[in-house]
Order: structure tokens, then C-alpha cells, then sequence
């Protein structure tokens, strides 16, 4: 039964990141939109190079699950999974960068800055983020523009000061003071900069997906639960490959005061509570248990806990 909720699972996340990179080729096309002056070709390759062909689509097919289990699938539904990716690649891109965590490695190839050069890395980054709520705006993605008014306020919010920008100054804040973090202000800053963009993923399928006062107060308690064991588990994935290497691969981090859960509450406190938030998200579905089946978004808090 286990085994084959997770097969289904796969199956259902390669479905989703199908799609969302067939919409990213789409959308990031040489073809400009109407009105639009032909779209420059070099930061065109280089918007390409960051978004295409890599990464697992977390994000993207949270929301296409949790539209999906109201029925709701589709052209639009694949349009906002688009635009979540394009704020999460930007990130990554901006996130790599010297300024910031000076990464030469992104999901197994040359970070941006360094297949081109810094310049282009930020204006990619300010490219993907500006082209996002483009396309949230678009009565391409829904046909009621109170719903894509909605979208776009959600994902300005999860993606701003109150949430992924805001929790990426409180990381670099952490990092510059000498002090110990307490846990209380790493999962605070956490909850901000990884755990907001995954809620708003699972709050936009509600959104699209028309979802009831209840039914979105149960998806929202799943989103945050998600965010937050997102955040834990890669915080132990990080303590466990240095382990793997013989801390061959802390060097970059050696010296760092980084803001982790591990440094906070030691490894096995940690994963105690990677395994407690992951079961929190599962049981936040339980409304679901008659009629619509959440059994795939259940399934996504065992994987985000796991994931290597
Ligand atoms: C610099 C604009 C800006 C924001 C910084 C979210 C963030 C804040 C930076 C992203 C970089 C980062 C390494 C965050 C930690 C969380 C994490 C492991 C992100 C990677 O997400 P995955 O595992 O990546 O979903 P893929 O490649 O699968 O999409």
C-alpha cells in the first residue's frame, strides 16, 4: 500500500515537472508577447540555462496537486505552477551568487554568474521574478481576475520582505553575528525564506482550486508544516553529506555561523523534528479522507522528509 502511494507519487511529480517545463519552454520562448520588442537572445539563453532542465518542480506540482484535488487542472493551473518555478529559480540564481552564497554548482552544472557572468545572473534573477507575476496577471492563467488579483497579492507576500527576501536578510543577519541561534529564530527565519514560497505553492492550487474557508485552513496548515520539515530535513541532508565526505564538503561553510536547526538543536533533535512536521502535514489532510483523495500530498511530506 506504502509502495504504492509513493510509486504514484513519482509518478505524479515527473507528470507534473513535464509539464511545467513544457510551459517554461513555452513561456521563455524567443517569441515575445503581443506589444512586447523582440526579447533580447543573449539574457533570453541565459533566463533558458537557469530555468530548463533540472530541479525536481517541488513547487510546481504542489500546486498542481492541490488544484487537482478540486478538480482543477490545465493550461492555467500550469501557468501558475510556471510562474512559482520562475520566483524559485531566480532565487536560486540570486542565491548563488558571490554577493550572497558564491556557488560555482547548481543542480549539477555551472551556476549562472559562472556559465555567464554576473550582470547577466542578476538581471536573469530580476528577469524571472518580474515575468512571474506577468504571467500570474494574465486572463491566460484564469479567466476571473478577483482570483488573479489574489494570485498575484499571495505571491507578492510569500516572495517579499514579509517572506522569502525577508527571511534571506534575517539568515545573512544570523550569519554575521557571533552569537548561538536559538531555534525559535531559525525556524522564524526558515518559516520565511524556504517555508513561504512552498505554502503560497500549496495555497495557490486552493486558490484556483476555489477551495472552502476549511478546506484552505487545512492546506495552509499543510504548507507551513511542509515548509518548515522542507527546511529541516535539507539542514540534515547538509550534516549527512559532510558526514558522507569526511567534511571534505563543509570547506565553503567552515567558520560560517549558519543559522541550521542542526547547530540549534543537534542532529537528532532535528530529525525528531523533520518527522514530527512531516506527520503534522499529513494529518493537517485528514478533512480529505472522504471524497477528495490527498493521498499524493501526503505522500509529498514523506518525500520532502526523505529526499536526498
Ligand atoms: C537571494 C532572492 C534570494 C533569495 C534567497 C530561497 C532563497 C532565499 C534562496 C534559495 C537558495 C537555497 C539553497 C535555499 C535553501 C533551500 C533549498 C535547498 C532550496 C533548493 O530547493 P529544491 O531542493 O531545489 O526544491 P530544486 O533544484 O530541486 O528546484
Amino acid at each position: 500500500m506504502a509502495e504504492g502511494a509513493a510509486r504514484e507519487f513519482d509518478k505524479r511529480l515527473k507528470t507534473a515537472a513535464d509539464a511545467v517545463e513544457t510551459m517554461l519552454d513555452r513561456l521563455l520562448g524567443p517569441s515575445p508577447l503581443a506589444g512586447e520588442i523582440a526579447r533580447p537572445g543573449r539574457l533570453l539563453e541565459a533566463i533558458r540555462y537557469s530555468s530548463l532542465g533540472g530541479g525536481k518542480r517541488l513547487r510546481p506540482f504542489l500546486l498542481i496537486e492541490t488544484a487537482r484535488l478540486f478538480g482543477v487542472e490545465g493550461e492555467g493551473v500550469t501557468r501558475a505552477a510556471a510562474a512559482v518555478e520562475m520566483i524559485h529559480c531566480y532565487s536560486l540564481v540570486h542565491d548563488d551568487l558571490p554577493a550572497l552564497d558564491n556557488d560555482d554548482l547548481r543542480r549539477g552544472r555551472a551556476t549562472t554568474h559562472k556559465a555567464y557572468d554576473e550582470a547577466t545572473a542578476i538581471l536573469v534573477g530580476d528577469g524571472l521574478l518580474t515575468y512571474a507575476f506577468d504571467v500570474l496577471a494574465d486572463p491566460a492563467t484564469h479567466a476571473d481576475p478577483a482570483i488573479r488579483a489574489e494570485l498575484v497579492l499571495a505571491l507578492a507576500r510569500a516572495a517579499g520582505f514579509g517572506g522569502m527576501i525577508g527571511g534571506q536578510v534575517l539568515d545573512l543577519e544570523a550569519e554575521q553575528s557571533t552569537a548561538p541561534h536559538t531555534a525559535e529564530a531559525v525556524i522564524r527565519l526558515q518559516s520565511m525564506k524556504t517555508g513561504a514560497l512552498l505554502h503560497f505553492s500549496v495555497l495557490a492550487g486552493a486558490i484556483i482550486g476555489a477551495a472552502d474557508a476549511k478546506a484552505r485552513a487545512a492546506l495552509s496548515a499543510y504548507g507551513h508544516a511542509l515548509g518548515a520539515a522542507f527546511q529541516v530535513a535539507d539542514d540534515i541532508l547538509d550534516v549527512e553529506a559532510d558526514e558522507a565526505t569526511l567534511g571534505k564538503r563543509a570547506g565553503k561553510d567552515a567558520g560560517r555561523n549558519k543559522a541550521t536547526l542542526v547547530a540549534a538543536l543537534g542532529l537528532e533533535d532535528a530529525r525528531k523534528r523533520r518527522d514530527r512536521l512531516a506527520a503534522e502535514a499529513i494529518a493537517a489532510l485528514d478533512l480529505f479522507s472522504q471524497g477528495l483523495d490527498a493521498a499524493t500530498l501526503k505522500e509529498a511530506a514523506h518525500f520532502v522528509a526523505k529526499r536526498a
